[in-house]
């Protein structure tokens, strides 16, 4: 029979192995804490058989104390020494795990994104190519008087081309003055008449109204209004002007025209321009061709108009043009509903839209 000493040996041996066993055997840290807990925790093996101290003789605790506290200290560093080594494995793992691949194309920035709908790009075109010839822009309001759309323009009172311009008039104000909103830009050229001495060269972008909705026509649409005023300004300025605008425009080398007679109040005389085109392909080409396409309206300005701008019809002249941006952008880029310009589907304007820094310069490529 052991005696209770060899006894104390082989339990606290046996209890050693086994915990050692433990922590070498973890395969984690969650593992190892198990297994610390297991042993040193407050119920753990090595904490009951701390406990059992009590119940000994003081000479049985003096062999038994110092090798139970010894036990608890070499478990101590053991699952230090364990945990160091999970910890430098665990790590590396994660470093495997979460690996970067720089490789992978980035997603685009919002700028990158983001997409510049086909009507400001067309009107940034057409301000590249009208600054190139020496025009300035003019801007003017939205909502206009009765005298600035109309009467400056010499719409007679009464005259059926008021009826024509199908427009939006607001409510009349305490003195019985009826705004409006302004049915084409012109009113800017009569206030940049007053204000500013010949000579003109100006050109207006903006938004215009009409009472009109169908396939063809939304009640706001887009126009570019062309004047140019001087002492000597002639109809063979404003055909050059014109043409070169066409030629720019449209990037090709060569346009044909057609200058129709016409009648607007404002212009005298007054005339439609056709351009040459083929239509025998998918789209309209424009430049050569066997059709025609009306694509602008002109004129001579009015004496009148003169007259209602400030400026002595018999000392200057000259000559003015309206074009439709909405049309032009429809023919250069080819989109063939008008009413989707103004439905603001993003899947629209990813398709048609342009790149925010691919702005329109002459040099560089207008559409490009
Ligand atoms: C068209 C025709 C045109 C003008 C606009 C104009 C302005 C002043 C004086 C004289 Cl202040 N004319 N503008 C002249 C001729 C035609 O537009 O069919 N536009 C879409």
């Amino acid at each position: 029979m052991p005696d209770q000493d060899e006894l104390d040996q082989d339990e606290i041996l046996k209890l050693s192995r086994e915990v050692e066993a433990a922590i070498a055997g973890a395969a984690s840290l969650e593992e190892l804490e198990k297994a610390r807990v297991a042993a040193l925790g407050k119920k753990g093996s090595v904490s009951a058989m701390l406990a059992t101290l009590g119940r000994m003789s003081p000479e049985q605790r003096k062999v038994a104390g110092p090798r139970i506290n010894g036990l608890k200290k070499s478990i101590a560093a053991m699952i230090e020494e364990r945990q160091a080594v999970l910890g430098e494995q665990e790590l590396a793992r994660r470093l495997a795990r979460e690996k970067v691949d720089v490789t992978l194309p980035l997603p685009p920035a919002p700028l990158a994104r983001g997409r510049i709908h086909p009507i400001s790009q067309v009107i940034d075109e057409i301000t590249a190519i009208f600054s190139d010839m020496g025009f300035s822009i003019a801007e003017g309001p939205d909502i206009e008087t009765d005298h600035y759309n109309f009467t400056a323009l010499n719409f007679p009172e009464g005259h059926p081309a008021r009826e024509m311009h199908d427009t939006f008039f607001f409510n009349p104000d305490e003195k019985g003055e009826r705004r409006l909103l302004r049915t084409h830009t012109s009113p800017v050229q009569i206030r940049t008449m007053e204000s500013q001495r010949p000579p003109i060269r100006i050109i207006i972008p903006g938004r215009t109204y009409r009472c009109d909705s169908d396939q063809t026509h939304t009640p706001m649409f887009h126009q570019v209004e062309g004047l140019v005023i001087d002492k000597s300004s002639h109809i063979g300025q404003m055909r050059w002007v014109l043409e070169e605008f066409l030629k720019a425009f449209f990037e090709v080398d060569d346009v044909s025209t057609r200058f129709r007679p016409h009648f607007f109040p404002f212009t005298e005389p007054s005339m439609e321009v056709d351009v040459q085109c083929d239509r025998s392909a998918s789209e309209v080409r424009i430049g050569q061709g066997n059709d025609w396409m009306e694509i602008l309206g002109c004129g001579m300005v009015h004496p009148n108009v003169l007259r209602n701008g400030g400026l002595d019809p018999d000392v200057y002249q000259g000559f003015a043009w309206g074009i439709g941006i909405d049309r032009l952008a429809m023919l250069k880029y080819g989109m063939p509903d008008l009413r989707a310009f103004f439905d603001a589907d993003r899947r629209w304007l990813d398709h048609y839209g342009f790149r925010p820094l691919d702005i329109p310069t002459l040099f560089g490529g207008l559409g490009s």
